[in-house]
Formats: C-alpha cells, sequence, structure tokens
C-alpha cells in the first residue's frame, strides 16, 4: 500500500486530496498544527481512515521526525499561509511557512530519505502583474504580495533541490480553484455564502473590495486530481493548472446571485477595508502541459462550480448547521 503524508490536510485541498488517495488505495497520513480547539470540520467525515500527526512547517525536527517514523512515498506540502491580505499583515510569518517551510520539508526529505517524492503547492499568484496572457509554465512571474513572493520562493528552492540533489520534487503552479470546503473569506465562498444568507433573509448586504479582479476558477476536486498525477510521472516536473477561462468578481456575484433570483446591485457595497496595497488584476493559465502529459482537464464548469457553492451554502444555512 503505497503511503502519503498531507500538510495542510485540515484546508480545502488536503481534504479533497485525503479523500483521492484514500480511494487509491494509499494509507494518508495527515499533518497537523496544534490548535486551542480541533478544527478537523473538513476531515470529518473521514478522519478514522486517516492517520493524524502533530507537525509544524514551523519546526524542522517535527518534519524530520514524522518522515522518520511513518516513511512515506510522496509528499504533498499544502500547508501553507495561504490568504493574500493577511500576507501583508504577517509579511514574515508569511515567508516563515509559505517560503522557508518549503526549504525545512525539503531538507528532511533529502535527510531522511532523497526517494520520497514530493509534490509543492506553487500558485497563480507569482504571475501577479502579468507579463504574458494567458500564463504558462515559462512566465516570468512577477508577485505582487508577501504571499505572492513568497510562493516564488517555494517554487524556486523546490527547483533549486531537485536540480541539485537529484530529488524528485514538483510543483504545481495551481491557478484558483474553489468547492464548498473554500475558507470563508476567500471571495467565491465570501460571495456564495452571502447569497445564500441574503436569499434566506439572514443579511442584507455584502461587503466586497475590487469587483474587477479577474481570476481563471476552477473546482479544487479536480485540481487535486493533477497533484497525484503529476507525483505519477517518472520525471519531476513544473505545471499549470487551470481552466483556461477568466471571470470578473462581477460575474461571480452575477452567476451566484442569479441562483437565488436576486440582483447583487442590490446588496454590495465596495469598502476599501477589502481593497488590496497592490492588486493581480487578470490570471488566465494555460494548462495545456498538464492536459499533453498528464491527461488532465478540469471537469467542472465556471457556471456549474457558482451554482455548487451556493446551493451547498443554501443546504447548510438550512440545517441550520455552522458554516466554517
Ligand atoms: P487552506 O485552506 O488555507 O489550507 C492551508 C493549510 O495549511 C491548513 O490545513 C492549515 O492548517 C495549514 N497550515 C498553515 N500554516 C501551517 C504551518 N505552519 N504548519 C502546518 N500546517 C500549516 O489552503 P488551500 O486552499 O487548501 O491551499 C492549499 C495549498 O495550495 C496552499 O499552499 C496554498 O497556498 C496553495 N494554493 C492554493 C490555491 C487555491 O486556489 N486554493 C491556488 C494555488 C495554490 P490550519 O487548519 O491549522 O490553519
Ligand atoms: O481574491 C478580490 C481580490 O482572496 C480574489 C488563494 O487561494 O488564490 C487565492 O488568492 C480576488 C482578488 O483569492 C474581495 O481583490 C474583491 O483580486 O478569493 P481571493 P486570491 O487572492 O486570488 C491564489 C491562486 C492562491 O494561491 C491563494 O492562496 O477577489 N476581492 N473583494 C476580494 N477578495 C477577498 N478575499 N475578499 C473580498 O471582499
Amino acid at each position: 500500500m503505497p503511503k502519503a503524508l498531507i500538510t495542510g490536510i485540515t484546508g480545502q485541498d488536503g481534504s479533497y486530496l485525503a479523500e483521492l488517495l484514500l480511494k487509491q488505495g494509499y494509507d494518508v497520513v495527515g499533518m497537523v498544527r496544534r490548535t486551542s480547539t480541533v478544527n478537523f470540520h473538513r476531515i470529518a467525515h473521514i478522519q478514522n481512515k486517516v492517520q493524524i500527526v502533530l507537525g509544524d512547517l514551523l519546526d524542522q525536527f517535527s518534519l524530520v521526525h514524522i518522515l522518520e517514523e511513518y516513511q512515506p512515498d510522496e509528499v504533498y506540502n499544502l500547508a501553507a499561509q495561504s490568504f493574500v491580505p493577511a500576507s501583508w499583515n504577517q509579511p514574515v510569518f508569511t515567508g516563515e511557512v509559505t517560503a522557508l517551510g518549503v526549504t525545512r520539508m525539503l531538507d528532511a526529505i533529502r535527510i531522511v530519505n532523497p526517494n520520497i517524492r514530493l509534490y509543492q503547492a506553487s500558485s497563480s499568484e507569482m504571475f501577479g502583474k502579468v507579463v504574458e496572457v494567458p500564463q504558462r509554465e515559462t512566465t516570468p512571474f512577477y508577485p505582487r504580495s508577501p504571499y505572492g513572493a513568497a510562493k516564488v520562493y517555494g517554487h524556486w528552492i523546490t527547483i533549486n533541490y531537485r536540480e541539485s540533489y537529484g530529488l524528485h520534487a514538483t510543483s504545481g503552479i495551481l491557478f484558483n480553484h474553489e468547492s464548498p470546503r473554500r475558507g470563508l473569506e476567500f471571495v467565491t465562498r465570501k460571495i456564495s455564502y452571502h447569497a445564500a444568507l441574503i436569499k434566506l433573509g439572514r443579511a442584507d448586504e455584502l461587503r466586497l473590495g475590487n469587483l474587477d479582479a479577474r481570476r481563471d476558477w476552477g473546482f479544487a476536486g479536480d485540481y487535486v486530481k493533477a497533484m497525484w498525477l503529476m507525483l505519477q510521472q517518472d520525471e519531476p516536473d513544473d505545471y499549470v493548472v487551470a481552466t483556461g477561462e477568466t471571470h470578473s468578481v462581477v460575474e461571480f456575484l452575477e452567476a451566484a446571485f442569479g441562483c437565488v433570483n436576486l440582483d447583487w446591485h442590490d446588496y454590495v457595497v465596495q469598502d476599501p477595508k477589502f481593497m488590496r496595497p497592490a492588486e493581480v488584476d487578470l490570471l488566465v493559465g494555460d494548462p495545456s502541459k498538464a492536459g499533453k502529459k498528464l491527461g488532465w482537464e478540469p471537469t467542472v464548469s465556471f457556471p456549474a462550480l457558482v451554482e455548487m457553492m451556493v446551493q451547498a451554502d443554501i443546504d447548510l444555512l438550512e440545517k441550520g448547521e455552522k458554516a466554517l
């Protein structure tokens, strides 16, 4: 039975990846950091099927010990401080986790077992103020936030360890991917959740920042499949994973409020609090390499993704469950 370690298993992607790997017959080990309250809501349904182990990307020894004890064949490094606005509030912390955390994991692999395959969660935020449209593996980076800069470091140190030590270290440059498990502070989930709240009469406004930004939004369940496919290749490499379509925040609003037969203009208030010091205006990826080499393609369209998220939030609220 192959064994995989997932860092960030309590996050959106970690939960979908754990489900996928369990279905593929993997023994799944999930690294979680210690918190004062349990935050396993995304993996509650599979908690008895995965092994949970305490560790932190800030703590080198915890990584070494986990690799020594569990001897995984594959490591999926999904843990990060992943919220872009928070990276301006906590730039050093973001660098420690999202950038140097990658080096800590690479070094742990190098020391414990250099045959372990690594997936590094790189991001389209590295393209930032884009110098080419659409963005592909060869597009130069121009990060626009401490988060983007940290991801650029993580991306290059992954390539560096691949070239220096021959590690099977692969970097997936994933464009935005969403789901009903997306954190409530990200714009898609904020919109789907508020559309549901407003429809059910439990809120009367939605405060947002820049409505003109454009993103290439796909479904997280599709994107974790690409991560797994990358680690099944003989050679490590870098891959863009995207839908190839771009939509604005306004288009997301139109689709989401359309699902509940409301006009978003009646509820949305622009609030400078949600504007960023520097913005990424346009992202659209070219996933043709992932299509050709991995046989990967997205299965959920933009309207289907929006509808899935809004419907899930309505169901959640109607059941009286707390949104997490
Ligand atoms: P997420 O929901 O924010 O999950 C992040 C995970 O990292 C959580 O499990 C979190 O644990 C964990 N974590 C944070 N700091 C840690 C630390 N110091 N040590 C150990 N674990 C730590 O993120 P996601 O959307 O699933 O994204 C997964 C990865 O892909 C991230 O690296 C993200 O930057 C990257 N990425 C995401 C997207 C996207 O659109 N979703 C696109 C490109 C790249 P807690 O639950 O304890 O907070
Ligand atoms: O913002 C605009 C905002 O926070 C998208 C992370 O997973 O994807 C994610 O980063 C856009 C931005 O995602 C609000 O200005 C308007 O232009 O949902 P977001 P993100 O910053 O693209 C990348 C690929 C990652 O790697 C990251 O980890 O929406 N926007 N009004 C808003 N955004 C938020 N959050 N809240 C608003 O009120």
